[in-house]
Order: C-alpha cells, then structure tokens, then sequence
C-alpha cells in the first residue's frame, strides 16, 4: 500500500511571510523529494504561485477568496490534480491570510483524504507586531488562525521590540491545550523539522461565519487561473468578502512596464497588500509591499519560462478605486501614450 503523505497547512494573516517561508522550506528541502505547494488567494488573479515558481516548485493555484467556502471542492479538485501530477513526497498548504483553515482542515481529514494524506502540525505565522492592534486582534480571522495552530511562529522579529516579544510570549502561554511548541524566526526561516509535529484537535471560535459572505454561484464550480482572452492586452478581476477588497490585473507578456516608474506608485501606494510579478524595462520582477513596506527582487533566469504574463493584485480594507488605479497603471507600460 502506498504510503501516506505528509502534509501540513501554512497559516497566518494576511503578509505575515507564509510564501517567504514555504520558499525557504523548498530552498532547504531534501534533493530527491518532490515537495508540492497548494496556494489558496484572496484576489482573483493568483501572484504567490509565479513567486513560488521562482524556486521552481511544484505549485497549483486557487486563486478567488477562501477555498474552504465551496464546501471544499476547488481544493479538492485542485489537490486531487496535483497528487496525480506531481506525486509528491510532501504537501504544504498556504491557505489565504483571509481566510479560515479549519474548514480546510476538515476536508483533509474527511473520508477521501484519510487514505491519501497525513495531516500533521498546523504551522501559524504570526507578526508580534499585530498583537496589540485591535484592527488584528478582534479579527475573527486572525483569532481562528491562532485557534487552529500547533505550532506558532513568531515571523518578522527583526522588525519587534521587547515589548512584541512579550506579547507574543503571553500569547503562547495563554492557552489552555498548550500548542505543542512556539518559535521565533525572520524571513520565514522555518526548520523542515517542525513539519512533523502532530496535529491536536483544537476548538475554534468562529466556526463557518464566513460561509454566508460568499460570493455569487459561479465560484461554484472550480475557476483554477484566471487566464487572457484572446486579443486582450490585460484583464481585471475584483473580489470582496468580510471587509476585504482585492483587485488584480492580469497583462499579455509582451507589455513592458517601466521599472522606475512602478517603483515609485508601488512604494507610496496606501494599500494593506500589494503583490506583483512583472514585466520591466530592468527585467522580470517581483514587488511585494505590507503596510507600506516594499521588497522587489528579480526572479532568477533559470525560473522565467514559467512565468509568462504580467500580474499584479492589490488588498485593502477599504473599497478599491479601480478605475483611478488602473489609469496609473497603464501610465507605466512603455509606449503609453
Ligand atoms: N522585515 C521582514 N519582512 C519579511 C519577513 N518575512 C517576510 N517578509 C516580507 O513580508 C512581505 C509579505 O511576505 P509573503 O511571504 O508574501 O506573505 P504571505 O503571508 O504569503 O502574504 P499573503 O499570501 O498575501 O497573505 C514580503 O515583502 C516579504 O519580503 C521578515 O521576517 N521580516
Ligand atoms: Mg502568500
């Protein structure tokens, strides 16, 4: 009998460093293994699968809101394709910073999945930072994701103080079932060896609320990436659910975005999150902001051929205007007139 596989969910808020981390655990993965990523997102046009496939993993993407609201079936689908495709000695599962895991934890542990995977430690980012904001604390989402952890993971603690660490430290003992361990990292550097601490049954607050926010009846069927029609230079896709905006564009390759002018409107630009893989006057790169803080790194030659469109997706907790957005980001394709 074959056997079963391991397979652990990556969670934590919105930019907390869940794609930083998985890239680092493909980094530092054994030679020989097959490791596959299942990337769940918010916005519709999916960014973390393209700078996932700059390490070049094995990674299938859900793209447009919470897969757990679907009553499991796009990751079901999107899971079943990818075991069949990849057939993978490792599973790890980045559930969107919106979203809420336990349903996806149910799913794996139903009838199917039980003769398929083994689901261990649940591995929560948490950024200490966040604990003394009430925007965060009193988010059900960011409680839920706390709620399901086995492991907790201190993640960006080159940016906290003493007065962070002790929130995070209260945090961690203020459970009543102890998680089975804690940590502190930067830039995602978990060890591959937390992986395998088992899973506990955990109590979570907020069961299913969010199933009521969701969206229309054509996210019932499985939308895997959202790709350009033909003969269109770019698309727009918009999502919201629970107090939450997205809006994505999707370009043709062959447009040319002006690197220092993207630069600029990215690194001002208000939004909680953005996230970009794009096609520039300097080369193919990546831009990726949280509150304000901008990163931009070039994605290595060796891992371009995957990546072929230009796509960028902004989140905010205030209604987008896409419009005004989208004329400034035409304005940095060069040739715009
Ligand atoms: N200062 C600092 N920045 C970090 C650290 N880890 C990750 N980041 C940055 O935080 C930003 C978000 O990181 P991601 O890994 O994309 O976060 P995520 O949780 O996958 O984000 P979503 O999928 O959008 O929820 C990026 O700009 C990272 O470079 C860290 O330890 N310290
Ligand atoms: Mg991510």
């Amino acid at each position: 009998m074959k056997s079963l596989i391991p397979t652990n969910i990556i969670t934590g808020f919105l930019g907390v460093g869940k794609t930083t981390a998985i890239t680092h655990l493909l980094k530092h993965k054994p030679q020989d293994e097959i490791w596959s990523v299942l990337v769940n997102e918010f916005g519709e046009i999916g960014i973390d699968g393209a700078m996932l496939k700059s390490v070049n993993a094995h990674v299938r993407e859900v793209p447009g809101g919470c897969i757990c609201c679907v009553a499991g079936l796009p990751m079901k689908i999107a899971l079943n394709m990818m075991i069949a495709k990849t057939k993978p000695d490792r599973i790890l599962i980045e559930p969107t910073g919106l979203g809420h895991p336990e349903e996806i934890i149910n799913t794996l542990l139903g009838e199917y999945y039980n003769t398929v995977l083994d689901l261990r430690a649940t591995l929560t980012l948490v950024d200490p930072r966040k604990l003394s904001d009430s925007r965060y604390t009193e988010n059900a989402n960011f409680q839920d994701q706390i709620a399901v952890a086995d492991v907790l993971v201190a993640n960006k603690t080159d940016e906290c103080g003493p007065e962070e660490r002790r929130a995070f430290d209260e945090l961690v003992s203020s459970f009543e079932i102890p998680k089975q361990a804690s940590f502190w990292i930067e830039q995602g550097q978990l060890e591959a060896s937390w992986l395998d601490f088992p899973r506990t049954e955990h109590e979570v607050k907020n069961p299913k609320h969010h199933q009521k926010n969701r969206l229309g009846p054509q996210r019932e069927l499985y939308n895997a990436n959202v790709s350009l029609p033909e003969n269109e230079r770019f698309i727009r896709r918009e999502n919201s659910a629970n107090g939450f905006y997205s809006c994505g564009w999707l370009f043709q390759p062959q447009l040319q975005f002006d690197f220092n002018q993207l630069f600029g409107w990215l690194s001002g630009a208000p939004f909680l999150r953005v996230k970009a893989v794009m096609h520039t006057n300097e080369g193919l790169y990546m831009f990726n902001a949280e509150n304000g803080v901008l990163s931009v790194n070039e994605i290595p030659v060796q891992s371009r051929e995957d990546i072929l469109d230009s796509r960028i997706e902004v989140i905010d907790d205030k209604t987008i205007d896409a419009d005004a957005n989208e004329s400034i980001l035409l304005n940095t394709i060069l040739g715009a007139t």
